[in-house]
């Protein structure tokens, strides 16, 4: 192993990914460093978690908490900034080594273009960064020759299969939980409430992607990511719903022979792996007593039910800027589910009309994707009244 640790910058480390991450580095001293830390608005936590690992340097998004970041930073000599545009700085520092996007959204897609541009691996945790533009960034990636780590944990699982495999992929089956309204029709959905799509089975997770979960949304955002990812196409990817989320992934070769990743359902394993990658590191995580879970089950994923994931299909076939599209208007749309300004049924039919209102481009250039984003965003929020 490598004695001189890996320099590590976590893009949102106040969030559920980030915090994860800080306790996997707690737990590999000597493997990992922190370099930077950024936040959006939880000026208190990155405060907190700058005096414990002492980066050189934090971001705090939003200007109005400079101050105080600044004041109670000074004396332990971090660099303290503010802004958006600092994020696309900081990652570009010549001591960063890896780059851990785990911020929401499609925020994310800037600061990982200058990550790459700057030859920073990934450990990507935004997934929304490949759904709006992953023929740019893997076009990048090819160019910079970095690697990318997914973190998310059913991606995680197919690199793992992946891992010392020089055979062709014949299909990837993506596992998905179902979410809390697995099972549940069209019409028990109108009632569902936001504290109930806020509980999630077996993930513990941030508001948005718990959100994604109910909806199903997660999992087709997950198709877009695996097509990128992996490089296959819309046709080789399956989803099937398994409840326990125990199988994390699985990859079927052309011989027909599948492999599958395994273990409880905890964020900090694919975490770990995407900063230990090759290797493995000890864990004391909890481990899989196969004596508790007698039945792993299988079963389709409802789309008439389930509005959101057939939707992310319609935009993976359509491809261009229709997953930027899809992507904006359910960032919109899962934000007023959040603040209780529309109901649960509402999400899927707000993404449609704005996949059906927006004008279409089949290659998209960058500027292009900041044009979708910020036109679907107005559509999808003049929906919402
Ligand atoms: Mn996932």
């Amino acid at each position: 192993m490598d004695t001189a640790p890996k320099h590590i910058a976590i893009l949102g480390s106040t969030g559920s990914i980030g915090t994860q991450t800080l306790d996997v580095v707690k737990a590999h001293p000597k493997e990992l460093s922190v370099e930077v830390l950024t936040a959006n608005t939880n000026a208190d936590l990155l405060i907190k978690q700058a005096i414990e690992f002492n980066p050189n340097a934090v971001v705090i998004v939003d200007e109005s908490h400079y101050q105080k970041v600044k004041e109670a930073l000074t004396p332990f000599d971090i660099k303290v900034f503010a802004g958006q545009e600092s994020l696309n700085q900081v990652v570009q520092m010549s001591t960063v080594d890896i780059v851990v996007t785990a911020m929401v959204g499609y925020s994310g897609l800037l600061p990982t273009i200058k990550a790459i541009e700057a030859h920073k691996n990934i450990a990507l945790a935004n997934k929304e960064t490949l759904v709006v533009a992953g023929d740019l960034i893997t076009q990048l990636i090819q160019e910079n020759q970095v690697f990318i780590t997914p973190v998310d944990s059913e991606h995680s699982a197919i690199f793992q299969c992946l891992s010392g495999e020089p055979n062709k992929i014949e299909k990837i089956i993506l596992t998905a939980s179902g979410g809390p309204f697995r099972g549940k029709t069209t019409n028990e959905l109108k009632q569902v409430t936001l504290a109930q799509a806020l509980k999630h089975p077996n993930w513990n997770m941030g508001a948005k992607i718990t959100i994604d979960s109910a909806t199903m949304m997660n999992k087709g955002l997950e198709v877009i990511e695996a097509k990128w990812l992996f490089g296959v196409t819309n046709q080789q990817i399956e989803v099937v719903v398994h409840p326990q989320s125990i199988i994390h992934s699985m990859v079927q070769f052309t011989d027909g022979s599948i492999k599958a990743q395994m273990g409880l359902p905890d964020m900090k394993l694919p975490i770990q792996y995407a900063l230990s990658f090759p290797d493995r590191w000890k864990s004391d995580f909890p481990r899989l007593d196969f004596n508790l879970y007698s039945n792993l089950t299988f079963e389709q994923p409802n789309l008439s039910t389930f509005r959101c994931l057939a939707l992310a299909y319609v935009a993976l076939e359509k491809g261009g800027n229709m997953p930027a599209i899809v992507n904006a208007a359910n960032e919109i749309a899962v934000a007023a589910f959040l603040k209780e300004k529309i109901g649960f049924l509402e999400i899927p039919t707000i993404i449609e009309r704005a996949m059906n209102g927006m004008w279409f481009v089949p290659k998209p250039t960058y500027q292009d994707y900041v044009a979708t984003d910020n036109e679907t965003r107005k559509l999808a929020q003049s929906l919402i009244k």
